[in-house]
C-alpha cells in the first residue's frame, strides 16, 4: 500500500487541461469571429523530418515552422526598416527602430503600409516605402543561404527562384491590414509556385499576424475555378489580372473575416460536416509560415496593447526553369505596378 502521507498521482487521462485561450480575430471591418470559428495554426518545430514536413504541407496547405532562421537576422531587417521609415513619424519618440513601436498619437491611417488599402497620400512616404524594398541589408536577406538551401531541399529542387517583386508590409495599431485573399488572384500566369510569409519581429494573434482559413484549398480552388469561368471571354492579359472584371477592386476577396466566414460556410460547406476555423498563432521572429497557392488568408487587424508595428513579407519562389509569372519578374514592388 502506498504511504499515507504521498497524494495518489492522478491518471493521465483524468488530468483536466485547460484549453488554451483562443484569439479574437478580426479584419479591417465587421466583427470578431465566433469563438467557435477560431483555432491555432499547428506548430512545426525545426528539427522536424523533412518527410513529416511535406505531409503536412499536403494535409494542411500551410507549414509553420518555429524558428527556421535565426531571430537576429530576422531583427536586423526589421530594425533596418524602421530606421528607414523613421523620417514619416510612424516611431514612438525616444523608443529603438529595433522595437518598432508605433507613435499613438499618430493617426493609424496615415501610416497605412503596402497592401492594407490605398497607400498613404503623402509622396514621400510613398517612397520610403517603395525604397525600403531595396534596402541592402533586405535584399542580402532574401538571399539568406539558410533559408534558401531549406527551401530547395523541402521542395526538392536543385535550384530555386525567388521573384523579385515581394511585399513588405507594415500595420500600425488599429491600422488597416491585407484582406482576405488566397495568392493565385495575383499570380494567375505561370505554374503553381511556393509562398513563405515571414514575420519580421514578434508578433502575436491579435498583434496583425496572418490566419488561414483551416483545409481551405479545395475552396480556393473552386473560387478559382469559376473565375476562369467567368472570365472566359476576356483577353488573355484580363483574364490573368487579378482586379478583372470579375475581381473585387484591390482583388482581394474580402476585408471583413466574419462575413466571409459565413459566406464560405454558406456555399462551399464541408465534407466533414465540421466547421472550418481561422488559424492564428502568437509568432515570433524566425517563424515562416509556407503557404500553397489556394490556401485562404488575410493579416488579423493589428490591436497589440504594447504599440508595435507588425512587419512581414511575403516570398514567392519556383524551381528553377519553371514557368514563372513574369511580371512578377520585371521589378521590385512599386506603387503604381498594376499588380
Ligand atoms: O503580410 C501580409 O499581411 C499578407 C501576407 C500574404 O498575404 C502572403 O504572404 O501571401
Ligand atoms: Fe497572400
Amino acid at each position: 500500500m502506498a504511504a499515507a502521507t504521498q497524494a495518489t498521482p492522478v491518471p493521465a487521462h483524468e488530468l483536466v487541461y485547460e484549453p488554451q485561450q483562443l484569439p479574437k480575430l478580426r479584419s479591417n471591418y465587421g466583427a470578431y469571429l465566433d469563438q467557435s470559428s477560431v483555432g491555432w495554426l499547428k506548430e512545426t518545430s525545426a528539427d522536424t523530418s523533412l518527410e513529416e514536413m511535406r505531409t503536412r504541407f499536403d494535409a494542411d496547405g500551410y507549414l509553420f515552422i518555429k524558428g527556421l532562421i535565426p531571430r537576429e537576422d530576422v531583427l536586423d531587417v526589421r530594425q533596418r526598416y524602421f530606421e528607414h521609415l523613421q523620417p514619416t513619424g510612424i516611431l514612438k519618440p525616444g523608443t529603438s527602430p529595433r522595437d518598432g513601436i508605433f507613435d499613438d498619437t499618430q493617426d493609424p491611417i496615415v501610416h497605412n503600409g503596402v497592401g492594407g488599402s490605398d497607400l498613404p497620400d503623402n509622396v514621400e512616404r510613398q517612397r520610403l516605402l517603395e525604397s525600403a524594398h531595396t534596402l541592402p541589408v533586405y535584399l542580402a536577406f532574401l538571399e539568406h543561404p539558410d533559408f534558401r538551401a531549406f527551401i530547395r531541399k523541402f521542395m526538392g529542387w536543385d535550384r530555386d527562384v525567388i521573384l523579385k517583386r515581394t511585399l513588405l508590409r507594415h500595420n500600425v495599431p488599429n491600422g488597416l491590414s491585407t484582406g482576405c485573399h488566397y495568392d493565385r488572384i495575383f499570380l494567375r500566369a505561370g505554374q503553381e509556385f511556393l509562398t513563405a510569409w515571414v514575420p519580421f519581429g514578434d508578433c502575436t494573434a491579435e498583434g496583425g499576424g496572418l490566419m488561414y482559413l483551416e483545409n481551405s484549398s479545395d475552396v480556393g480552388k473552386a473560387m478559382e475555378a469559376d473565375f476562369t469561368k467567368r472570365a472566359e471571354n476576356f483577353t488573355p492579359e484580363e483574364r490573368i489580372n487579378g482586379f478583372n472584371q470579375n475581381m473585387a477592386k484591390d482583388g482581394q476577396l474580402s476585408h471583413n473575416v466574419a462575413e466571409l466566414d459565413a459566406d464560405i460556410n454558406t456555399m462551399y460547406g464541408n465534407a466533414t460536416g465540421k466547421r472550418r476555423r481561422w488559424l492564428a498563432a502568437d509568432f515570433t521572429a524566425g517563424d515562416v509560415v509556407f503557404h500553397n497557392p489556394y490556401m485562404i488568408h488575410g493579416a488579423v487587424k493589428n490591436e497589440d496593447p504594447r504599440g508595435r508595428i507588425r512587419l512581414g513579407t511575403d516570398l514567392r519562389f519556383y524551381p528553377e526553369g519553371g514557368e514563372i509569372d513574369q511580371r512578377w519578374m520585371r521589378d521590385v514592388w512599386r506603387p503604381d505596378d498594376g499588380l
